[in-house]
C-alpha cells in the first residue's frame, strides 16, 4: 500500500470509530451507515466538497446533506475533523441533553449542518431545494465575465431515503428541472432498520433515476476510492442532469459479526464486537475517540484550503461589485435574509366594500405589488395557479434553459429558464414543502408554496421540519373552508386549520377579508425565524368597513376587538376568524340591536396573539366575560382555549358535504342567525345560573 493510501485508510478508520465509539458511549445510534459510508464521505469531503470550516455559512460554499440522518455521527465526525466549531468533547456527548451532536443533525443547532435530517426522504428532497436556489441565483446574479455563485449540492441518501415517496416526487421534478449540480451518493448497502430490502425494495432504483432524467453511475465497491473519486468527477462534468452514484456498500463495514445485517443499523455494536472491529481493521483498541495525528492534519487541510477558497471567492465578489454595484448589493442584501427598504410601499389598500372578494384573490392583486422589490419572493403551487392564483406576473417560469419550448430558446431573462421566479411543483404536495425549505435554507429567498388547504395534510411533514429549522417559508392555503363549496368533504378542510396551529413556530393567519390579507402578507413577509401559513378564502368576503371597525393593521397582534356595541364592559364575546368574521359582526350588531352588550373580536391569528402582553390579551377577553362564542368553519376541538368551558363554538364537528357554499354554511349553521341563537342560548344558560 502506498503511504497516501494508509493514510486513506486510516482517515476512513478514524471516522468509522469515532462514530462507533460515540454510539457506544451514548449507548444508542446508528454505526452500520457511519462504517459502510465512510470512504465515500471521506472523498467527498477530502477531495471535492468546496467549504470553510472556519466560516460554515460563506455563501458559495458547496452544500452537504446527510439524508440519512441517523447516521448522523458520520457528519459530526466529518465536521469535526475538519476543523468546525465542534469540538471532540460534543462528540463525546452525542445525544446528550445541551450538545450540539443530537440523535439526528439539526441544521439551527450545528455549525456545518445545513438542513435537519431524519425523516427519511425529506434531506434528499431539501437537496432538491437548495440546488434550484443555487441554480436560480447563478442565472440571476452572474455574468458572462463574472461568476459569483458557483456551488453544488451533495448529498448521502440511504435505501430509506430512496424509498420515500417524498423523495420520488423531488427526484422526479430535479430531473425534469436539469439540476445538474446536485450529486447524491447513494449508500447502497440493500439494509434498511428491519432487514435485508430483499424484502421490500427490489427495483432498480438506477434505472428509476435514468427514467427520471439523472445521470446515474455505479461503484461496485464502496471501499474502491479511485472508483468513488471517478464517479464524482464525472457527476461534476455532467451540468445539465442531476447526478446519482449508487455505492455498493456494506453497512457496518469492519464489524466481523455483524457487517451485512441489519442488528449494525440502529443499535451500538457492543464491547465485544467493537473490540472485534477495531482488531479487525487493525485500529488501536484504546482509547476511545483516537484521532492519529497524521489523519487529523490531513482533514484540517480543509481549514487552509477552504479561506483560500473564500479569499478568491471575496475577491471575485469585489470585482463584480466594481461592475456590477445594484447586483452586489442586491445579492448580499438577500443573502443576509433583510428586506429591501421600502419593500412594503406599494402594498394595495382596500375600501369598504359589502360585496368583496375572495382573500386568495386579493392575495394574489397583493403578491404582484411585492413581487418587484422582493425579488426573494420564489415560488408556485402543486399544480393549482388557476385556483390559488399565486403567479407572479412578468417573472417568468423556473425551467432548464435545455428543455425552452421553441420560441423561447435563448431569450434573454427569459419566461423560461432559471431566471424564472415561477416554480412548477407539480401535483407533488409533499416535495414542494420540502424543496422549499431547501430553498429558504440555503439563503436568498423567501420561498411559498400554494395549494388548497385540505391538502396541507400532504405536505405536514415539511412543515413541521421547516417551522423546527427556522426556515422562512409561506404557505398559502386558499379553499379554506367548506366555503369550497360542490368540491364536497374530501377537498374540504375540517380539523386542518387546528392541525397547522398545533405544529410549535408555525404562524398561521386567516385574513377576514381583504384589508386584513395585506397585513397578513406583511406579518409573513416580516417573520425571519420560521413558516406562515396564509389561509384564504374561496368565495368573496365584504370588505369590512374599517370606518365601524378596528383598522386591519391591527392584525399584527393576532386579535383585536373590531367592534364593540357600546364603551361599557361588554355582557358577551363573539370570536371570529377568516370568511366567519363577518357573521360574528352581522351577530353582534343584531345582539347590540336587542339591547345585549357585545363586543367582537377578530382572532386571525392564535400565535401572534398568544404572545401578546397578557395585558393587552385581557383587554381584548376580559377574564370575566366569560360569555364567548367563537364562529369558526372548521373543528371546534381547540376553540376551548379561547372561549372556555362555559363557552360555545359555532363550527363543524364532522366532514362537510358536496353542495353550494351557502347551503353548506346554511345546513351546518354557521351563520348569523346560529351565532345569535348560540349566544342567546349562552346567555340564558347564565341567567338561568344565578
Ligand atoms: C420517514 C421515516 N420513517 C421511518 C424512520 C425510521 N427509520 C430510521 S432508519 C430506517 C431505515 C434504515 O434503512 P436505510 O435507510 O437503508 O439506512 P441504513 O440501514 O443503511 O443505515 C428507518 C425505517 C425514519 N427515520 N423516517
Amino acid at each position: 500500500m502506498t503511504d497516501q493510501a494508509t493514510l486513506d485508510e486510516r482517515c476512513i478508520n478514524t471516522i468509522r470509530f469515532l462514530a462507533v465509539d460515540a454510539i457506544q458511549k451514548a449507548n444508542s445510534g446508528h454505526p452500520g451507515m457511519p462504517m459502510g459510508a465512510a470512504p465515500m464521505a471521506s472523498v467527498l469531503w477530502q477531495r471535492h466538497l468546496k467549504h470553510n470550516p472556519a466560516h460554515p455559512t460563506w455563501v458559495d460554499r458547496d452544500r452537504f446533506v446527510l439524508s440519512g440522518g441517523h447516521g448522523s455521527m458520520l457528519l459530526y465526525a466529518l465536521l469535526h475533523l475538519t476543523g468546525y466549531d465542534l469540538p471532540l468533547s460534543e462528540l463525546q456527548s452525542f445525544r446528550q441533553w445541551g450538545s450540539k451532536t443530537a440523535g439526528h443533525p439539526e441544521s439551527y443547532l450545528t455549525p456545518g449542518v445545513e438542513v435537519i435530517t431524519g425523516p427519511l426522504g425529506q434531506g434528499l428532497s431539501n437537496a432538491v431545494g437548495v440546488a434550484l436556489a443555487e441554480a436560480h441565483l447563478a442565472a440571476r446574479y452572474n455574468r458572462p465575465d463574472h461568476t459569483i455563485v458557483d456551488h453544488s449540492t451533495y448529498c448521502i441518501a440511504s435505501d430509506g431515503d430512496l424509498m420515500e415517496g417524498v423523495a420520488s416526487e423531488a427526484c422526479s421534478l430535479a430531473g425534469h428541472l436539469g439540476l445538474g449540480k446536485l450529486i447524491c451518493l447513494f449508500d447502497d448497502n440493500r439494509i434498511s432498520l428491519a432487514g435485508s430490502t430483499t424484502l421490500t425494495f427490489t427495483e432498480d432504483v438506477g434505472k428509476r433515476f435514468e427514467a427520471y432524467g439523472w445521470h446515474v453511475q455505479h461503484v461496485a465497491d464502496g471501499n474502491d476510492l479511485a472508483a468513488i473519486n471517478a464517479a464524482l468527477h464525472a457527476a461534476k462534468d455532467e451540468t445539465s442532469r442531476p447526478s446519482l452514484i449508487c455505492v455498493r456498500t456494506i453497512i457496518g463495514y469492519g464489524a466481523p459479526n455483524k457487517q451485512g445485517t441489519f442488528h449494525t443499523h440502529g443499535s451500538p455494536l457492543g464491547p465485544d464486537e467493537l473490540r472485534a472491529a477495531k482488531e479487525n481493521l487493525g485500529w488501536p483498541l484504546e482509547p476511545a475517540f483516537f484521532i492519529p495525528d497524521d489523519v487529523s492534519e490531513q482533514f484540517r487541510k480543509a481549514l487552509a484550503k477552504g479561506e483560500t477558497q473564500e479569499a478568491e471567492w471575496e475577491e471575485a465578489f469585489s470585482r463584480y461589485a466594481e461592475s456590477y454595484p445594484d447586483e452586489a448589493g442586491e445579492f448580499m442584501r438577500r443573502m443576509s435574509g433583510e428586506l429591501s427598504p421600502g419593500w412594503d410601499a406599494a402594498l394595495p389598500t382596500y375600501q369598504t366594500d359589502p360585496k368583496g372578494i375572495a382573500t386568495r384573490k386579493a392575495s394574489e392583486a397583493i403578491m404582484q405589488t411585492l413581487a418587484p422589490g422582493v425579488p426573494e419572493l420564489m415560488g408556485g403551487s402543486a399544480d393549482l395557479n388557476p385556483s390559488t392564483f399565486t403567479w407572479l406576473k412578468g417573472f417568468g417560469d423556473f425551467q432548464s434553459p435545455a428543455t425552452a419550448p421553441e420560441g423561447l430558446q435563448g431569450k434573454v431573462g427569459g419566461e423560461w429558464g432559471y431566471e424564472g421566479r415561477n416554480v412548477h411543483f407539480g401535483v407533488r404536495e409533499h416535495a414542494m414543502g420540502a424543496i422549499t425549505t431547501g430553498m429558504a435554507l440555503h439563503g436568498g429567498f423567501i420561498p411559498y408554496t400554494a395549494t388548497f388547504l385540505i391538502f396541507s395534510d400532504y405536505m405536514r411533514p415539511p412543515m413541521r421540519l421547516a417551522a423546527m429549522a427556522k426556515a422562512r417559508v409561506i404557505y398559502i392555503f386558499t379553499h379554506d373552508s367548506i366555503g369550497l363549496g360542490e368540491d364536497g368533504p374530501t377537498h374540504q378542510p375540517i380539523e386542518q386549520l387546528m392541525n397547522l396551529r398545533a405544529v410549535p413556530n408555525l404562524t398561521v393567519i386567516r385574513p377576514a377579508d381583504a384589508a386584513e390579507t395585506v397585513e397578513a402578507w406583511r406579518m409573513a413577509l416580516l417573520k425571519t425565524d420560521g413558516p406562515t401559513a396564509l389561509v384564504f378564502s374561496r368565495q368573496g368576503l365584504p370588505v369590512l368597513d374599517r370606518t365601524e371597525c378596528a383598522p386591519a393593521e391591527t392584525l399584527q397582534r393576532g386579535g383585536y376587538i373590531l367592534w364593540e356595541s357600546a364603551a361599557s364592559a361588554p355582557e358577551m364575546i363573539l370570536i371570529g376568524t377568516g370568511s366567519e368574521t363577518h357573521l360574528a359582526l352581522e351577530a353582534g350588531k343584531q345582539l347590540a340591536a336587542e339591547g345585549i352588550g357585545v363586543r367582537v373580536v377578530a382572532l386571525p391569528c392564535w400565535e401572534l396573539f398568544d404572545c401578546q402582553p397578557i395585558k393587552y390579551r385581557e383587554t381584548v377577553l376580559p377574564p370575566d366575560v366569560t360569555t364567548r362564542v367563537a364562529v369558526e368553519a372548521g373543528i371546534t376541538l381547540g376553540w376551548e382555549h379561547y372561549v372556555g368551558l362555559e363557552g360555545a363554538v359555532v363550527g363543524m364537528s364532522g366532514f362537510g358535504a358536496s353542495a353550494p357554499a351557502q347551503v353548506l354554511y346554511e345546513k351546518f349553521d354557521i351563520t348569523v342567525e346560529g351565532v345569535v341563537k348560540t349566544a342567546k342560548g349562552l346567555l340564558q344558560r347564565k341567567q338561568g345560573k344565578q
